[in-house]
């Protein structure tokens, strides 16, 4: 069947793009659409053609899965249908619902006029995938809008309301009904004959403005040094918008696609893109049918209202689901109430929300000190302090009060959800979900599935993470899981750079370098030095000759040095401030323990920094891939790319894993591993793969 039907109304065709799941402009609706089009235009009686999406949307954009495959190649291309479209004889209107992003917005842009139904988000997202539009969104865009905002749109990636298009001028008329009837009453309003032609590229009113301030490139390339860290692509975007003030158009087309196809092949762009696709396949569980039965989650409670707690309950308020927090002494649920709504409020006042919007969420928050108060939640989230006996009581309190159809959920970071589960007399219904912290702004939700949890437990959960607005991954039960089993590797190993030669400020500052927002002891300094300390003291109780570790961590707890909360960890912290000092007595303290331990202290360079800390992790992201923890690479990269700040730009730490070849992390962990021997002994997998010449993509 065609992807693109073609039907006629009052002498208007209407061009339906039919292509699902989003209409992706792959070579088959290229091609369908190329033909489409000029049958319309070879019949005499079409006096105008609109172009609309069957199903969700209008076009998400070229076929992502189609870069770099012959079919990119083959004709016709984006940029020549789009032209053509321009060209037409006769009025050619987008019909906008759903989503025109990317090449969607683009043959939009190419469009005569664009009508949208209310609600509609038209953008161009292509910076996020390490591209720039390449189908003449960044000469058509500043066509239509004023340059300022055009560049907004492209450098940021993020879409506009139809409601702000039209205002702006990219969108000419909002439906409110019937989308087709509203597109085609809009060609029937516009003038007779050449003057309802209107193609972008002869636009220029907006660009003689723009011409006389070209400092406002240089000014937002400063503005954006923050957020673009890094990234090849948002410069790119910009140096196209700023050629279309001065070359010529079809000048200025080449550019943009020159640019386009040299962004496309890089290797930022292909991790991007593989980023933009685990995260899909994160959603999808294996064994588990897609029609697998879900609970609805109506009502809500979270118990402890903590900093875990304040931020899990305000994910419910945010999606709309009324949420109740619980909390033992009303003193402590004061405070955490009095947090949420500092936190509603501040977003207000950055006007990211409005009054209206915060009292409603305020609205959905209530807070009790009695169990028996809670009423019947489909969901108790637990958000107590991390231990085991603490925990395991209250899932026993829990069962014995709550309905049969509660699922009872943990927000453990490491603890065996197994034996929380034991606890209760319904384990089917027993789920970890690990929230990391703030709950309400990071992505990922790490879904712990226990030996018993149930196909639909589990099925409900992960939809439940989509509706608060959440990366859900699904993990399997070990220390830590998969983000902080991982994390405990690499920050072991950071630790032992310090004992031969390293400096905390010299490692943070290798990690920075290669992306992530800040390295593992600026990192430790802002979660919190007191967590992981007990967590180890509990550890070393239970088996006392557990693996090594630095001693150096241990010390700078023991002189009550938390972390930021006490002005003082890794690093000094003047009042007020979260930058980082680096601190002689932290220095002296590494330099005992040096020697102490016989280290020759000697300088360690960002290579080697990287190598260690990075390759470590991803040794035991293979271990964790052989025991099925985690179901595939591409969940511990989504668990990485969401949780802990790992540069998406290099895809994930499998992925990059892949990107560097598996013998050279291979080689690197076995030189470690001959002399710290134990933990870092080379994963099976890794060495198949290494001697294979494969990688983890692979798999
Ligand atoms: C571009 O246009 C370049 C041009 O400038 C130049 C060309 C020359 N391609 O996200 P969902 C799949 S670059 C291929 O779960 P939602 C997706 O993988 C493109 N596949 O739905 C998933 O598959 P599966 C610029 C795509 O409702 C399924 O569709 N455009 C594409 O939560 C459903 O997706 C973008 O960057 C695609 N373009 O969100 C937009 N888009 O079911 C990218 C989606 O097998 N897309 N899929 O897992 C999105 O942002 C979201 O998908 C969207 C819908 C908001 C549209």
């Amino acid at each position: 069947m065609s992807k693109v039907t073609t039907s006629k109304i009052s002498g208007v065709a209407v061009l339906t793009l039919d292509n699902a799941p989003v209409n992706g402009l792959g070579l088959a609706l290229r091609t369908a659409l190329n033909k489409a089009f000029r049958d319309a235009m070879e019949d005499a009686e079409v006096t105008a053609i609109v172009l609309i999406g069957a199903g969700r949307m209008f076009s998400a954009g070229a076929d992502i899965s189609e870069f770099g495959t012959p079919n990119s190649m083959k004709p016709p291309s984006l940029p020549e249908i789009i032209n053509m479209i321009e060209a037409a004889e006769r009025p050619i209107v987008a019909a906008i619902h759903g989503n025109a992003l990317g090449g969607g917005l683009e043959l939009a842009l190419g469009c005569h006029y664009r009508v949208a139904q209310a609600g509609a988000n038209l953008g161009l997202p292509e910076v996020s995938l390490g591209i720039i539009p390449g189908a003449g969104g960044t000469q058509r865009l500043p066509r239509v809008i004023a340059v300022e905002r055009a560049l907004d749109v492209i450098v940021s990636g993020k879409p506009l309301k139809a409601e702000k298009a039209k205002e702006l001028g990219l969108v000419d008329f909002l439906a409110d009904g019937d989308l087709v009837e509203a597109a085609v009453k809009f060609c029937g309003s516009l003038p007779e004959g050449n003057g309802a032609l209107r193609p972008t590229r002869a636009r220029e009113d907006n660009l003689g403005p723009a011409r006389e301030k070209p400092d406002i490139f240089e000014g937002y390339r400063k503005s954006m040094a923050r957020r673009a860290r890094g990234l090849d692509a948002p410069y790119a975007a910009v140096e196209c918008v700023e050629s279309c003030l001065f070359k010529e158009f079809d000048d200025g087309l080449q550019f943009e696609r020159d640019t386009f196809k040299r962004l496309v092949a890089s290797d930022q762009s292909r991790a991007l893109r593989h980023a933009f696709f685990v995260e899909r396949a994160a959603t999808k569980i294996d064994g588990l049918p897609k029609d697998t039965a879900k609970q609805n989650i109506e009502y809500a409670a979270v118990v402890g209202c903590g900093t875990m707690g304040v931020g899990i309950a305000m994910n419910f308020a945010n999606a709309g689901i009324p949420v109740t927090v619980l909390e033992t002494k009303d003193e402590f649920l004061q405070k955490g109430l009095g947090v949420i709504r500092k936190n509603y409020a501040a977003s207000v006042a950055k006007g990211r929300i409005s009054q209206d919007e915060m009292d409603g969420r305020m609205s959905l928050i209530s807070g009790i000190a009695d169990f028996n108060q809670l009423g019947e939640p489909d969901v108790v989230i637990e958000a107590v302090f991390e231990k085991m006996d603490v925990k395991k009581q209250l899932f026993n309190e829990l069962d014995g009060l709550m309905p049969a159809k509660t699922i009872l959920a943990t927000n453990t970071s490491t603890l065996d959800v197994n034996e929380i589960a034991s606890a209760t007399g319904r384990p089917e219904k027993v789920i970890g979900t690990h929230f990391f912290s703030p709950a309400n702004v990071m992505r990922l939700q790490e879904n712990v599935r226990g030996y018993k949890t149930s196909d639909e437990t589990i099925s409900t959960i992960m939809a439940l993470a989509k509706k608060l607005g959440k990366v859900g991954v699904l993990v399997g039960v070990c220390d830590g899981f998969v983000g902080n089993r991982m994390l405990h590797a690499y920050t072991r190993q950071a630790n032992f750079l310090l004992e031969e030669g390293a400096l905390p400020q010299e490692v943070d500052k290798a990690i920075f370098n290669f992306g992530f927002p800040m390295g593992p002891f600026a990192m430790g300094d802002l979660a919190g030095l007191d967590v992981g300390w007990l967590i180890r003291k509990a550890r070393n109780k239970d088996k006392p000759n557990n693996l090594r570790y630095s001693p150096i961590a241990d010390r700078i707890c023991e002189k009550g040095r938390f972390g930021q909360k006490t002005s003082a960890g890794w690093y000094l912290y003047k009042e007020g401030s979260r930058a980082p000092v680096p601190d002689p007595e932290i220095e002296q303290l590494i330099l005992d323990v040096s020697e102490e331990l016989g280290f020759d202290r000697r300088a360690i360079g960002e290579q080697e920094i990287v190598e260690r800390c990075i390759y470590t992790m991803i040794n035991e992201g293979a271990k964790i891939l052989t025991e099925g923890i985690s179901q595939r690479p591409g969940d511990i990269d989504t668990v990485w790319l969401h949780g802990y700040g790992f540069p998406r730009q290099r895809g994930g730490p499998m992925f990059y894993a892949d990107s560097v070849g598996l013998k050279q992390v291979y080689d690197v962990i076995s030189t470690l591993y001959d002399k710290y021997g134990d933990w870092l002994e080379p994963a099976p997998l890794l060495r198949d793969l290494a001697e294979a010449g494969k990688g983890f993509g692979d798999l």
